[in-house]
């Protein structure tokens, strides 16, 4: 899986100033998959009470991660962020069908954002090990994907703790920014 990830990952960041922003509820797995994509030291920041920004950088490749989720006050801090961001990869706790409208509710909300009106969404249908998990239609209807318009969308399952489907996602991110 090394080789893999290092060749795409080098046609992720060749270009200038590549940032991806992961969002997702707390809990989805975003850390997991930071953690998992081994591209380097993980650093995390506190810009305000609250709010709190992981980010790893790899050459020209930057990602942003924070949990959204019940923190109206802080929503509009999340803007500086969202400045030159390419890819919006939206990870999901499949199994979690209590708060699968909530995630739907913060992924509609940041997609509304005129900063990301051109942004490529990758949705991570995590957590797909575990038996109560969703499969990827669902969560496309769940989360109301169909009904977007003008936006590059894809979803692709995966087990973060297992690396699976990781590499898919993004190679299908890559082929799309490269476009
Ligand atoms: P977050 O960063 O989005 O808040 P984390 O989420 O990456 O911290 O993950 C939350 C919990 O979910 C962790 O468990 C993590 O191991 C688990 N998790 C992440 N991805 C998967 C997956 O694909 N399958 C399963 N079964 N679990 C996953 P703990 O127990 O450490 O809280
Ligand atoms: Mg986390």
């Amino acid at each position: 899986m090394g080789v893999f990830f290092s060749n795409l990952l080098w046609r992720l960041s060749r270009k200038t100033e590549t940032r991806l922003l992961m969002v997702g509820l707390d809990a989805a797995g975003k850390t997991t998959v930071l953690y998992k994509l081994k591209l380097g030291e993980v650093v995390s920041t506190i810009p305000t009470i609250g709010f709190n920004v992981e980010t790893v950088e790899y050459k020209n490749l930057a990602f942003n991660v924070w949990d959204v989720g019940g923190q109206n006050l802080i929503r509009g801090l999340w803007r500086h962020y969202y400045q030159n961001a390419k890819g919006l990869i939206f990870v999901v706790d499949s199994s979690d069908h209590d708060r699968i409208d909530t995630a739907a509710e913060e992924l509609n909300a940041m997609l509304a954002e005129d900063d990301l009106r051109d942004v490529v969404l990758l949705v991570f249908a995590n957590k797909q090990d575990l038996p109560k998990a969703m499969p990827a239609h669902e969560l496309t209807e769940r989360l109301g994907l169909h009904a977007l318009e003008g936006r590059q969308w894809f979803v692709q399952p995966t087990c973060a703790v297992q690396g699976s489907g990781l590499y898919e996602g993004l190679d299908w991110l890559s082929n799309q920014l490269s476009k």
